[in-house]
């Protein structure tokens, strides 16, 4: 209970009025899937709040359907790249020029299945619609949804992005700049300064086009296709039909989405690494795949695809992660030369990851597993407080503390649990 309590104050202490930043200091904004997980969250306590959260984050919509990772609705010098950084961008509100994986449509499939969610769906049905339709027309490469930045990905310096990020180099005209994810947490959580360049250096490409998406995917200096928002698109196509059907909206508008979920089903074979025996991402431009199961590999069963000797290789890896660490899910294999406990995206589990890892392992008939990976994310909450990500060996909190998704998912979790325990 106590815990529960001190997750709505988090909730409301990181509220600025309709919207909620993921952290105070480190992250001064408002965030796309950050926002979409924040209002499962405060759904259990104030549904016309949660909703504005989902509503706040469309307002920053570009008129092409994109809807960015970042909307800057003030330039707060604390956090870098801030506005000036991205420069002009065609949105309604100043915003960066990339995306995140797509997880709203699930989640608002998920908040409005009531009797007075209908309205709310045909309310941001269309805006949904088009930003799907963003994915599939402007970052689509060869059939699969691809990514231009780490940063889109939502999973900045995972291991998986060494070989695109190898393949380019730094601008030897990156303008200068000063970190201050830094001056917030310690470094050695963080991805490291050759990395920072590299990301800006796409941020400067992205700029010079005038955030043209069709050209930063095409030009841009990096191309890869990512198991995440490869998963969590298919999946959430699959929750937008399932809306679509609920509101009677035109066939065409189904065979529009059909046509997409049809496609994303072939492309789940393009991430699949027979190597490591698991989806992996993979660098479009030489075809070559990452070299490590990271935590979206488990994300097949969310999006409901693969096929059973797929679904089962993958299965057998998460049982020999589970048999190696304390904490389930760590962001890369435990066994890889490239993990580090601590290091952000190279080892730390990931409340929102656990969230839809164990989502997926429950509706694929996998309850024990899908029960340990709920178990252990609440196991560190309680042991250690509602930190942004944390070490899969010790269970300490790591980077941004206080921070909204974690205290959003565990009351979505807390709440699901008093449901059962009513009926
Ligand atoms: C860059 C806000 C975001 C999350 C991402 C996470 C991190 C930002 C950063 O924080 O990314 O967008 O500066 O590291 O990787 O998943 O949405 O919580």
């Amino acid at each position: 209970m106590i815990l529960t309590e001190r997750a709505i104050e988090i909730l409301n202490r990181n509220d600025r009025g309709g919207f909620t930043i993921p952290t105070e200091g480190l992250y001064p904004y408002q965030w796309n899937w950050d926002s979409a997980f924040v209002a499962l969250g405060i759904a259990t306590y104030d549904p016309d709040r949660a909703w504005a959260e989902i509503t706040s984050l469309l307002a920053g919509q570009w008129p092409d359907g994109m809807i960015p990772s970042i909307i800057f609705r003030s330039n707060d010098p604390d956090y870098f790249p801030g506005p000036s950084r991205w420069g002009s961008t065609p949105g309604p509100i100043p915003s960066t020029g990339i995306s995140q994986p797509p997880v709203l449509a699930t989640i608002v499939r998920k908040l409005t299945g009531g009797a007075q969610g209908r309205a709310r769906r045909a309310e941001v049905f269309d805006a949904i619609l088009a930003w799907h339709r963003w994915f599939h027309a402007a970052r689509t490469v060869a059939g699969i949804a691809t990514t231009v930045h780490p940063w889109e990905t939502g999973r900045d310096n995972c291991p998986e992005w060494n070989i695109g990020l190898d393949g380019m180099a730094a601008a030897p005209d990156l303008e200068p700049y000063t970190r201050m994810d830094n001056k917030h947490v310690d470094p050695k959580f963080r991805p490291s300064q050759t990395q920072y360049d590299k990301y800006l250096t796409i941020v400067q490409f992205g700029a010079s086009v005038g955030w043209d998406q069709r050209r930063l995917t095409d030009e841009g200096p990096f191309l890869m296709a990512d198991p995440n928002i490869h998963f969590v698109l298919l999946r959430a196509d699959k929750d937008l039909r399932a809306m679509a059907v609920a509101l009677g909206l035109p066939q065409a508008t189904l065979d529009e989405i059909d046509g997409w979920i049809a496609k994303g089903e072939a492309a789940t074979d393009t991430l699949w690494n027979e190597e490591i025996g698991a989806f992996t991402a993979r660098d479009m431009r030489s075809g070559r795949f990452s070299r490590g199961f990271s935590n979206c590999s488990a994300l097949c069963f969310y999006a409901g695809t693969g096929t059973v000797e797929q679904r089962a290789r993958t299965l057998a890896h998460i049982k020999r992660i589970a048999a190696r660490v304390d904490h389930m899910l760590p962001s890369w294999d435990p066994d890889a030369p490239d993990f580090e406990a601590q290091r952000y995206w190279c080892g730390p589990l990931w409340p929102q990851m656990n969230y839809m890892t164990a989502q997926g392992l429950a509706e694929q008939g996998e309850a024990g597993m899908a029960a340990r990976v709920q178990d252990d994310l609440c196991r560190v909450i309680e042991k250690s407080g509602f930190w942004e990500c944390f070490n899969p060996l010790t269970g300490e909190g790591c980077v941004g503390n206080r921070f909204s998704w974690t205290a959003a998912i565990w009351l979505s979790w807390q709440h699901e649990k008093k449901l059962k325990g009513a009926a």
